[in-house]
């Protein structure tokens, strides 16, 4: 079968890809910037073609080798329970592998046409502390960038290299663009970008804090790994091969802090939404959304359930993440109570989309890196104003069991975190001794702070969830707690 490829095409894009040029270096060219920004972006080529990616992954090679051969051409499916819509995406030019091609993506963050810097490079990517959200001067990143800062391996070391270029050379200064799941991601990405900046050279670092831009921006759009099965559906409906086609829900929401250093795309003319102000969505979305989500990753993975449609189809699951939202996590929210039910409302009905397929073990994934902005910070908030928070701490305690390691049918949990060696030592030594574990994964302080464990009513609801998830299951202790 034909591969796809800029020769293959089945037809033809709105706009002469030859004619586009690179504005935008983005970090971390995985699955969800290739179904959110980049679909943007190709949106917007056909009025301006000042404004192609060059995508960079900075851990492994394989986004660039599946679609190096298909000229950096992808498919993007849209599905739904009606059926799915195929669309080819041209606006990424190049694809390079950080690991092999430094000098190249170094030359193009020093490019006068670059005036953008994405990032989507997870959580974990920011080399920081969830907790506190500062620079971690121990992660090995920075370790290794501190010690050979022309050729960094992090995103932090890599803005910092282009910004001490650019400034010598002249150029215009930066727009570091945040796309990732984080609190006030761009303030988060100034203050760990400055701090190491500042490590090097003080000149350097209040350079940045003078010139760079660092947008903060509230991105959505629920983006499953990619299988066999999916390449398999992709190549049944449209007749070519597509190496890495991307899938994805119809939904698509972009909230973008207009501040940008030197020019940006008209993003507004594909469907974002500039703001002044991104906090109050950010917080509702990373609250109730990515909340939920965890959640429903570690009860349903515990449950038996592979895929999120799946668990929410569970009613006490469902009751549960409703009352998450509505009892919980919504009276945290700066924002009106219609729209936040309204939100609600379609966040529920997207989790039960069939068609995405979406792991619960995905989800699940990192869980270290998510549990603060996700649950934690509303927890606080919670317990600050004296509120109760039965449905948050199942949600901490469900996560408590699941890095253990070992399923309710006895049967190994592949845990991906970068905390997992740490938590796996604190689960063996507490045994299924639920005071124990959770002594011992509060002490964690890089994920719980220093004031959440001090605090007696947390500290006890979390206990005793997971003493019931250790003795009566997950499924019987969501019915307990969501209540009928
Ligand atoms: C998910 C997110 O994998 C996860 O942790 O919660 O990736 C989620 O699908 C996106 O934030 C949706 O915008």
């Amino acid at each position: 079968m034909t591969r796809l490829t800029a020769a293959t095409l089945p037809a033809p894009l709105p706009y002469d890809r030859a004619a586009v040029t690179p504005g935008i270096v983005h970090l971390g060219i995985g699955a969800f910037h290739r179904a959110h920004m980049a679909v943007y972006v190709d949106d917007l080529l056909p009025r301006d073609p000042r404004w192609g990616i060059i995508g960079a992954s900075l851990r492994r090679p394989d986004t660039r080798d599946a679609l190096a051969p298909q000229d950096c051409l992808y498919t993007v499916a849209i599905r739904d329970a009606s059926g799915t819509t195929n669309r080819v995406i041209g606006s990424i030019l190049d694809i390079l592998d950080a690991g092999t091609q430094r000098d190249e993506l170094i030359a193009y963050l020093a490019d006068p046409r670059v005036r953008i810097v994405s990032l989507t490079v997870t959580e974990k990517g920011y080399c920081h502390d969830p907790a506190t959200g500062r620079l971690d001067p121990s992660h090995p990143d920075i370790v290794h960038d501190l010690a050979n800062p022309k050729a960094p391996v992090g995103a932090p070391g890599l803005i910092v290299l282009a910004t001490s270029l650019r400034r010598a050379l002249g150029l215009e200064p930066l727009t570091v663009m945040s796309c990732d799941n984080l609190p006030s991601n761009g303030k988060t990405a100034r203050r760990i970008v400055t701090a190491l900046a500042a490590l090097y050279d003080a000149d350097l670092a209040a350079y940045i804090e003078r010139n760079v831009a660092f947008p903060s921006t509230m991105v959505d759009r629920i983006v499953p790994a990619t299988t066999d099965a999916d390449r398999e559906a992709v190549r049944a409906a449209t007749g070519y091969d597509d190496a890495w086609p991307i899938m994805t829900e119809p939904f698509t929401q972009w909230v973008i802090e207009d501040s940008f250093a030197s020019g940006r795309p008209a993003f507004e003319l594909a469907g974002a939404q500039m703001v002044d102000d991104v906090e109050p969505f950010e917080l509702m979305k990373l609250r109730m959304l990515n909340g939920s989500h965890s959640t429903m990753a570690y009860l349903g993975y515990l449950s038996g359930y592979q895929y999120v449609n799946e668990a929410i189809a569970d009613p006490a699951i469902h009751r549960l993440v409703h009352g998450l939202m509505t009892e919980e996590a919504m009276p945290t929210l700066p924002m009106d109570k219609a729209v936040l039910a309204a939100y609600r409302d379609q966040l529920l009905s997207r989790f039960a989309n069939p068609a995405l397929r979406h792991r619960t073990w995905q989800i699940a994934m990192d869980g270290s890196q998510k549990l603060p902005q996700r649950l934690l910070g509303t927890i606080s908030d919670r317990l600050t104003a004296g509120q109760p928070i039965p449905r948050l701490a199942l949600g901490v305690a469900a996560w408590m069991r699941y890095v253990t390691g070992i399923d309710e049918q006895g049967n190994a949990i592949e845990v991906k975190d970068p905390l997992a060696a740490r938590c796996r030592a604190i689960a063996d030594a507490a045994g299924r001794d639920a005071e124990k574990l959770a002594d011992g994964l509060l002490a964690v302080s890089e994920v719980f702070g220093t004031a959440l464990p001090a605090n007696a009513t947390f500290r006890s609801t979390v206990t005793s969830h997971l003493a019931s998830l250790f003795r009566h299951g997950a499924r019987a202790t969501v019915a307990d707690v969501a209540g009928r």
